[in-house]
């Protein structure tokens, strides 16, 4: 059945927290009536996250649990943009998510194909630990927009977006670790989709998880992304001057 919103949730790992973040994003899709459909992108836990979505998605008939095979949180955005059938795809973290984004499928006409929140833009505050911040603010000015020629000020993390004119730009991806919002972002910019930034207030309700193998797909994410995306991004900071 075709829902106006798809609200994805990758989750690893997540047993203390999935509940509560599952009933809060519920609980605020009914106060603002919202026609919703939740997914669960899971992959890769070795708790009992699995068991709690089942448990709570048998309660709940909009949510659905997709267990993918492969770890890793690009894989599993990519999964779940495949098995969506709303207006909008909004992507949650299990850690963190803003009811505003909801609110965005509500305003008719929306003027945006993609709504994505900033931690470096004025007026969002980042409670993160300094090196997170760091990292971020390094990988934004630096790699983004130095390197790529990207205007906006930060890619990753939560986004409320129109499927139909993000599925032509995910199916060209090269990339499947945590860079995929990344690359969808730039190939979006570059693909001329209408983009917007919204401040947010990141208040993690607990530490990344960035160990072991997933480390390591990062570099060689930034590096295969560099090789597709790197041409262009220098032609275009060559003709800006
Ligand atoms: N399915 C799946 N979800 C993941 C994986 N790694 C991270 N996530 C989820 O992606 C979201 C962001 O992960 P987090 O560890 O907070 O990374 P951060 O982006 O650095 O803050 C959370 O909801 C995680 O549960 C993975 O390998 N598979
Ligand atoms: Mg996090």
């Amino acid at each position: 059945m075709q829902h106006d919103v798809t609200i994805l949730v990758p989750a690893r790992d997540e047993q203390e927290q999935i509940t509560d973040c599952l009933e809060g994003i519920r609980d605020a899709c009914i106060e603002i009536g919202i026609d919703y459909e939740m997914l669960v992108i899971e992959s890769g836990s070795i708790d009992s996250t699995v068991a709690k979505v089942q448990d709570f998605a048998e309660a709940n008939q909009q949510t659905q649990i997709l267990v993918v095979k492969e770890p890793g949180y690009g894989i599993a955005l990519i999964r779940g943009i495949e098995a969506s059938s709303g207006r909008f795809i909004v992507i949650f973290n299990v850690d963190f998510w803003d009811k505003r984004f909801l609110y965005l499928s509500k305003v008719d006409n929306l003027q945006y194909d993609i709504v994505n929140g900033s931690k470096l833009l004025p007026g969002s505050s980042d409670g993160r630990n300094v090196y997170r911040r760091l990292i971020s603010k390094l990988f934004n000015r630096i790699f983004l927009r130095t390197l790529l020629g990207y205007n906006g000020t930060d890619t990753h993390g939560i986004k409320i977006m129109r499927r139909e004119a993000i599925l032509p730009i995910v199916g060209k991806c090269v990339t499947n670790s945590d860079i995929f919002d990344t690359e969808l972002m730039i190939r979006a910019e570059r693909a001329g989709l209408k983009i917007l930034e919204l401040p947010v207030n990141v208040r993690e309700i607990r530490p990344t998880r960035f160990a072991g193998k997933r480390i390591w797909r990062i570099p060689m994410d930034i590096l295969k992304l560099c090789a597709v995306l790197r041409p262009q991004g220098k032609e275009r900071q060559e003709h800006h001057g």
